[in-house]
């Protein structure tokens, strides 16, 4: 166990051991285990955003195994999932990565302004499949807000009780924010705060604007003169919402975009103590090889 491992584990000494053990196990996997920093593979977009617009682009992705081995060969943390795509492969690759079960899934069929995620996995699953941690969404700025943080507070302290730990894609979305606003700053911070709130071990927010949404937030900003005008000075006040640090913050990659340019956010998310990436379109809608290697590329920035 590397030191810095052993530190962030510190950050959550009131959990059992089977949650710290699994938190260990997702820090100490991978290119980047024992580093303290995290890569991620996520790929719920089937469910999130539709087959075509996951996979119509690279189509040998239209296979759940397709994942879990990019997972392992780009040497990944973790790969988290819904349901059906970790059942599919997590036989067949039982043992050889940290799994994360996504229990909670919203489509855009029906594409409302206040989503609602449904329950589409339980804890009892994640448990049978082996895994690590489990996953949940929760769109704070969404008129359903409430019930969802009431969900993931019974989700969690199940997870918990049965030693898993608890991974919180915290997305705000709904008719009481801008566009913009669900990427500026004061709302990402908030979003991590309230993740953190809920007991998330792991936090999961995109990285945010110079924008400042909320009216009484900005003034906050401007009298304290928060440092805001480079991404890694956002990224290091994002991290510091949750906790001051001391709970896991990472950063999603978002639509496909050329490699420099990611490459380019990914060193200011490090440079302000970010703790890694989760990284799903950016990967698996590229050719195969290239996806590895971009993956790798990403983690050799984290490696420092
Ligand atoms: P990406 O790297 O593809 O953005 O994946 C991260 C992720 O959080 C996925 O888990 C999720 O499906 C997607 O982003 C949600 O994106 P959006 O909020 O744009 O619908």
């Amino acid at each position: 166990m590397t030191k810095r491992v052993k530190e962030i584990l510190g950050y959550y000494r009131s959990e059992n051991p089977g949650v710290l053990s699994n938190l260990a196990r997702l820090l100490n996997h991978g290119r980047l285990g024992g580093t303290g920093k995290l890569v991620i593979l996520p790929v719920d977009q089937g469910f999130e955003h539709g087959p075509a617009r996951s996979f119509a682009g690279n189509p040998p992705a239209y296979d759940p195994l397709y994942h879990f081995q990019l997972a392992i060969d780009a040497g990944c943390n973790a790969y988290a999932a819904p349901l059906g795509f970790l059942e599919s492969g997590a036989a067949e690759y039982a043992g050889e990565l940290p799994l994360i079960l996504k229990l909670n899934n919203h489509d855009v069929l029906c594409d409302e302004k206040d989503p609602l995620p449904s329950q589409t996995a339980s804890v009892k699953d994640a448990l049978r499949l082996g895994c690590a941690a489990i996953g949940y969404t929760i769109y704070p700025g969404s008129s359903q807000a409430r019930g969802m943080y009431q969900q993931l507070r019974e989700i969690a302290e199940e997870a918990k009780s049965h030693g898993l730990a608890v991974v919180v894609w915290s997305y705000p979305r709904g008719t009481a924010l801008s566009k913009a606003g669900e990427t500026s700053l004061d709302v990402v911070a908030y979003a991590a705060q309230i993740a953190a709130q809920l007991g998330a071990h792991v936090i999961k927010v995109k990285p945010p604007t110079a924008n400042l949404e909320q009216p009484e937030a900005k003034k906050a900003y401007e009298k304290n003169k928060v440092p805001m005008e480079t991404l890694s000075e956002r990224i290091r006040h994002v991290v510091q919402s949750a906790f001051d640090g001391k709970r896991i913050v990472i950063f999603s990659g978002g639509p496909m975009e050329g490699d420099e340019q990611l490459l380019g956010e990914i060193r200011e998310i490090h440079k302000g103590g970010g703790y890694g990436s989760i990284v799903g379109r950016n990967s698996f809608q590229r050719q195969r090889q290239q996806g590895i290697e971009l993956l790798q590329k990403i983690m050799s920035i984290y490696a420092g």
